[in-house]
């Protein structure tokens, strides 16, 4: 079976661990491998093309993709450029991945979703949180039904790491911890409770370093009967930094779980209490603490393949991720307005 053919744009701070997800593919007979880089950065683009070893590189998108057979794009760059890259992807007819934040606002994203489904191609939002192996194992455990109904919930990110240092444009923009990581948290309690009815958020802006809010608590009301509570902070100093772990707490008809801090997760259930280590796997290419994180894009990435040879919707095809958009969105608009929203206004 052929590797599947992709082109990369954007090869600056958190591309690295796409082309290391990809290198690992590379290897799998039915997996895919990167055979163009673009990035209009002839810095960035030079220091990917040799620490990965792709020789055809591009200061243009439209370029690469007139010039290269591609399966796929693999878009890496910040929000503003996706939309245009996605519709210039779906004129080609090439299946897309685009990172998240899919774009700055919804009417892009819903754009974007259009071109894809007009042209036909598939398009999945990297949106990989999900994909993080503790998260799967709380996914795991609900599927069980161990823990009997859920009706209670919390999905946590509390933190004092320094991401500005890496990721600069994060200090600039009017929208921060929400669009950037509470996009995760949000998408994060949908894999584990569903669609949402109603959401109340309230944020605050504690680093005056930075532009947007840097914590935000959100009330959710899931239609399938949990109440959760989804919180977020980039201003948390406390006596152990997490970063990048997400904390949950859900409560159920017949029992409990907890994934608390080190990726330790309890169960109590009627059969009695079990407690685990599910911690990620630090892979070669790996850095502690991002590793569960590279891990996930590694499951993700596999994903995608995987869906694009059987001709299926990934689980974060761009019409799913809408969903998570639009409860970014309600966040956004509740904190604005002290009402409670109902996420489907934004959808
Ligand atoms: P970055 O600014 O470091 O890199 C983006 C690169 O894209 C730059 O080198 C820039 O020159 C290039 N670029 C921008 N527009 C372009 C265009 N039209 N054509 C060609 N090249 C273009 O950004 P980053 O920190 O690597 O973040 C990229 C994306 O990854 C963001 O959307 C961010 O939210 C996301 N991200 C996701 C995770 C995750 O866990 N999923 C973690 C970090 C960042
Ligand atoms: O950009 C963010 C993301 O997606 O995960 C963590 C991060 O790098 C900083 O908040």
């Amino acid at each position: 079976m052929a590797l599947l053919r992709g082109g990369l744009i954007g090869c600056g701070f958190f591309a690295s661990n796409h082309l290391n997800a990809w290198r690992e593919l590379a290897r799998h007979p039915d997996g895919a491998e990167i055979v163009a880089l673009c990035d209009r950065d002839p810095a960035r683009l030079a220091a990917a093309a040799a620490e990965f070893g792709v020789a055809r590189r591009y200061a243009d998108a439209q370029a690469m993709l007139a010039a290269e057979k591609l399966d796929f794009v693999d878009i890496v760059t910040t929000a503003p450029a996706h939309r245009a890259l996605v519709e210039l992807a779906a004129r080609h007819g090439v299946a897309v991945i685009c990172q998240k934040p899919m774009a700055p606002d919804i009417a892009d994203g819903r754009a974007m979703v259009e071109a894809c489904e007009r042209a036909g191609v598939a398009m999945m939002v990297h949106e990989n949180f999900r994909w993080q192996a503790p998260l799967l194992a709380v996914r795991a455990v609900l599927d069980s039904g161990v823990i009997g109904r859920p009706f209670w919930g919390r999905v946590s990110f509390r933190s004092g790491y320094d991401v500005i240092a890496g990721q600069p444009y994060l200090a600039e923009g009017k929208r921060f911890i929400i669009e950037d990581l509470g996009v995760h948290v949000l998408d994060t309690a949908r894999f584990l409770f569903g669609e949402v009815a109603r959401l109340t958020a309230s944020t605050t802006t504690v680093n005056p370093a930075i532009a947007g809010e840097d914590v935000a608590t959100m009330l959710l009301v899931h239609r399938d009967g949990v109440t959760a509570v989804v919180d977020c902070s980039y201003s948390s100093r406390r006596a152990r930094e997490l970063f990048p772990e997400v904390l949950v707490d859900i409560e159920g008809s017949d029992g409990s779980l907890q994934l608390d801090a080190g990726y330790a997760l309890t169960v109590r259930s009627p059969a009695g209490i079990e407690q685990r280590d599910v911690s990620p796997t630090l892979l070669p290419w790996a850095q502690v603490p991002w590793h569960g994180v590279q891990e996930s894009v590694l499951n993700i990435q596999r994903h995608f393949i995987d869906c694009l040879r059987a001709g299926t919707a990934p689980a974060t095809a761009g019409s799913d991720n809408l969903k998570t958009f639009a409860l970014v969105e309600a966040a956004y608009g509740s904190a604005a307005t002290g009402e409670t929203v109902d996420p489907a206004r934004f959808a």
